[in-house]
């Protein structure tokens, strides 16, 4: 049996906040809720996750650079700095691996500036709107494209 692909699920600034934060916006599940989802579907997918959050760019940054090499793709919900950072954008672009892109909201019912995401350039798909269910289909795709179900 081939080993389970690892994929890195990454999350920005202020999704630690989930469950609390702008419920009506972002839903009322935690961080932790997602995580869990996440694990319990990547599982049936022959997939193995690297969950994590940070508030902090950089840190996001040295996550993604360490994950070249290591993680098969990338799931990411840049939050805010998708909206700002081309500095993410090149640390997926360097990673060359395959990028999914996740918002709990729909980026395109809200204030403008949430429509243009630097992150979108460098994911082969977005998915928004779809609250939490968004995670769990970012990986579907994921696996999919990595062919992980035929290996595992
Ligand atoms: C999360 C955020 O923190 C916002 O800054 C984005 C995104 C939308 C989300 O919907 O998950 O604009």
């Amino acid at each position: 049996m081939a080993k389970a692909k690892s994929v890195l699920v990454l999350n920005g600034p202020n999704l630690n906040l989930l469950g609390s934060r702008e419920p009506a916006i972002y839903g009322h599940e935690t961080l932790a809720d997602i995580e869990k989802s996440c694990r319990e579907h990547a599982q049936s997918l022959g997939l193995t996750l690297d969950f994590r959050q940070s508030n902090h760019e950089g840190v996001l940054i040295d996550w993604i650079q360490q994950g070249r090499g290591k993680a098969a793709g990338i799931v990411v919900n840049p939050g805010g700095l998708g909206h700002s950072s081309v500095a993410l954008l090149d640390a997926l672009l360097a990673s060359e691996l395959p990028v999914i892109e996740v918002h709990l909201s729909n980026i395109f019912r809200r204030e403008s500036f949430r429509r243009h995401s630097f992150v979108s350039e460098a994911a082969r798909g977005v998915i928004c709107g779809l609250g939490a269910h968004g995670y769990l289909l970012a990986l579907e795709a994921l696996a999919d494209i990595l062919g992980a179900k035929k290996d595992a």
